[in-house]
């Protein structure tokens, strides 16, 4: 099965993400109930692993923490901007977690993620170039700020491929401790 670990979103969060997916030419709006924080993606991983998996992310002990969103970007710019995405206001504590979800990965024998962890929301994706348009939607909504919101758990989801995008299942959910943080 294809795994990735990540947040989910409050559903009052999601919504207002989701009031945001209009103006942008050639962009493929990730549908609501898709939006997340991703902390690891692992692929394609076999049964074996993924109890293995499992039992390592099982065993992390992290706080919950607050999280807020904050601003938006792009990954690549101009004609080759390939994703737009909510930014995440700086949290030590969601670095913390991510850092025990990469050595739970480590520990269950998968292979170690090079590219250094950018927290982000995925808004959208492009298949054509926006042209002008971005400028104009990043000067419109680059103020936005969302939170800070509690967060107490994290998962594992499964993803399917489907031709009209993906289908993400809730596998797990691992509770972070609880501390009074919002
Ligand atoms: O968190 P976002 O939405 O940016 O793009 C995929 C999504 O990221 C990413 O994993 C998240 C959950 O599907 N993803 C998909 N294929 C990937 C790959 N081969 C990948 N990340 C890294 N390598």
């Amino acid at each position: 099965m294809r795994l990735f670990v990540a947040l989910s979103l409050p559903e009052d969060v999601r919504e207002r993400l989701d009031m945001l997916d209009s103006g942008l030419p050639g962009a493929r709006w990730v549908a609501a109930e898709n939006l997340h924080l991703t902390l690891r993606f692992l692929g394609e991983v076999d049964s074996a692993q993924a109890r293995d998996l499992d039992d390592t992310l099982s065993a992390i002990d992290a706080p919950g923490f607050a999280l807020t969103l904050q601003g938006l970007a792009t990954f690549g710019d101009g004609a080759k901007v390939r994703a737009l995405y909510a930014d995440v206001a700086p949290n030590p504590a969601l670095l913390h977690l991510q850092a025990k979800v990469e050595s739970a990965v480590a520990r269950a024998g998968l292979p170690l993620e090079r590219r250094k962890f950018k927290p982000h929301v995925t808004l959208a994706r492009f298949k054509g170039d926006p042209g002008p348009k971005l400028g104009h939607y990043l000067g419109q909504h680059g103020l936005l700020r969302i939170g800070p919101f509690p967060v107490d758990h994290f998962l594992l989801y499964s993803s399917l491929l489907g031709a009209e995008g993906p289908h993400y299942t809730e596998e797990v959910v691992y509770d972070l401790e609880r501390v009074g943080v919002v």
